[in-house]
């Protein structure tokens, strides 16, 4: 059975050592109301050409782990109001099934770095939840790149989140964290979490540089995370956010919402609840994320 079809021209690249950037397809299924959510994913797969890179995005349809989706392809991902939402551990039940799916960071990072990508581009990390001693929901994302040497280039992780929190399991988890440009950890909606970074960089090569000192050391093997914020002018007013995520949060509880359903409600109710700015603030964070992750393939 062929499990994964690898497009000619990502493969191509691959061989030829030209960059490549792996992008995920929940944020375009689960994360962006349709029909933006298809300008998007077409947008940014532009923006990762337009620096000189090839990008993959990557999904599962009929069974079938598509790394790099054609235009046909892409709209089904965007168009498909059934397609499921695949982590990691999703992926060989969808491949029995023959079933489609968006794939999540964790899902994505798995598939990418088993392709030999090395580069891949978000919006925010999945992490732990705010209700985490509740509902001990803390996003799959984490422990996947805990073992997954690939690096993602993201707004930091969903502000939905309890970053703090986050923050400790991604230092115990050994995940590698760079500011880029930044001594903040970025705020996915806000250019800042208001928390430190321990490390700084501030060009492509510079993040490069640290790359290359892992694979000369041989690790760790666990991912890199490229904390890229969102420009200070595109941000979301950070009131508003503060305002909004708190009765995002209540109606979440009082609907009794869970599991892989928790991130694509709380996401579309501050949409909907901003009159797009959040849309908007996300939309401009993966923009960055995508040009920079190209521009570090590039130098790599
Ligand atoms: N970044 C965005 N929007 C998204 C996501 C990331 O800007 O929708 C997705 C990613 O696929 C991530 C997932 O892996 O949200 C996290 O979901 P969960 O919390 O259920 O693990
Ligand atoms: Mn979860």
């Amino acid at each position: 059975m062929l499990l994964t079809k690898v497009t000619e021209e990502v493969r191509e690249a691959l061989a030829a050592h030209r960059p490549v950037v792996a992008l995920e397809s929940t944020i375009i299924a689960h994360g962006l109301p349709r029909p933006r959510n298809l300008a998007v994913a077409e947008e940014l797969e532009e923006l990762v050409r337009s620096q000189g890179a090839v990008p993959a995005t990557v999904a599962v349809l009929d069974g079938t782990v598509h790394i790099g989706l054609d235009k046909r392809q892409l709209e089904r991902v965007a168009g498909d109001e059934d397609i499921r939402k695949l982590g990691h551990r999703d992926i060989a039940p969808a491949l029995a099934a023959g079933a489609s799916g968006a794939t999540t960071v964790s899902a994505t990072a798995f598939l990418a770095a088993r392709a030999g990508i090395r580069v891949f581009a978000t919006g925010g990390l999945g992490g732990v939840h705010r209700e985490w001693t509740r509902t001990q929901d803390e996003s799959a994302d984490l422990r996947l790149l805990a073992h997954t040497r690939i690096t993602v280039v993201c707004a930091g992780v969903k502000s939905v989140l309890d970053v703090p929190a986050t923050l400790q399991r991604l230092e115990t988890l050994g995940i590698g964290i760079l500011g880029y440009g930044t001594e903040e950890f970025p705020g996915f909606y806000l250019a800042s979490s208001g928390q430190p970074v321990d490390w700084t960089v501030r060009t492509p090569e510079e993040t490069a540089e640290v790359i290359r000192a892992r694979d000369a050391l041989g690790g760790p093997d666990t991912a890199l995370i490229v904390a890229n914020p969102v420009p200070e002018s595109e941000q979301l007013d950070p009131v508003l956010h503060d305002r909004v995520l708190a009765e995002a949060l209540d109606e979440c509880r009082e609907k009794g919402i869970e599991g892989q359903a928790v991130t694509p409600f709380l996401l579309e109710y501050l949409t909907r609840r901003t009159e797009g700015a959040s849309l908007e603030a996300n939309v401009a964070a993966v923009r960055g994320n995508v040009r920079l992750a190209a521009m570090i393939a590039a130098a790599l």
